[in-house]
């Protein structure tokens, strides 16, 4: 009886000193999961599914999708706007200010923001063109963003970038395909 009253105190102790200081106690240890459905960019046929999950300062990121340039490496990112309270998107058809048929990265980046953590090392995409990563991340460690600066993952995006271009020549750069994150 007394073990269980220690650690019914202990619980009722943690929960106070979590309560105390929701913007300086970074370490949660509670897991949570966003997912996100990967639809094409620039019509380049990919499709996919992310996952994520966090628990305390460990990001672990699921990338499947298909669809991409075969054999070459694609760049991948979570991307979001500075203030993480708005909500970044995945940019419409109407990004394209220039008109040339290609949303570039700088004309995505009113919808979905700057990088904010490179999904290196980034996949290269098998024969099929399909690209299967897992990958997890120590936040706050090893020039990785904190669990701050990545508050409100409901509120990014991930972008898959590379394609070829009209006349058959890889871009690296070029955004093939976006999702926008949800908790799960
Ligand atoms: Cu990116």
């Amino acid at each position: 009886m007394k073990i269980i009253k220690g650690l019914f105190l202990s619980v009722l102790l943690l929960s106070f000193t979590s309560c105390d200081d929701d913007d300086d106690n970074q370490v949660i240890e509670e897991t949570f999961n966003f997912t996100a459905q990967l639809s094409e960019i620039n019509d380049s046929g990919v499709s996919g599914t992310a996952a994520i999950s966090v628990q305390g300062n460990s990001l672990t990121v699921l990338v499947e999708a298909e669809g991409m340039t075969p054999g070459e490496p694609h760049p991948q990112h979570i991307h979001g706007l500075e203030n993480g309270e708005e909500n970044a998107t995945c940019p419409p058809e109407s990004a394209d200010t220039n008109e040339d048929g290609i949303i570039t990265i700088p004309e995505g980046v009113p919808f979905y923001g700057g990088v904010l953590l490179p999904l290196a090392d980034f996949p290269v995409a098998d024969e099929n063109g399909t690209i299967s990563y897992q990958q997890t991340f120590i936040l706050g460690e090893n020039g990785n963003p904190t669990v701050e600066d990545l508050s409100a993952l409901q509120n990014r995006v991930i972008v898959l970038h590379g394609m070829n271009d009209g006349d058959g020549a890889y871009v690296p750069t070029t955004p093939a395909a976006c999702g926008e994150l949800s908790l799960q």
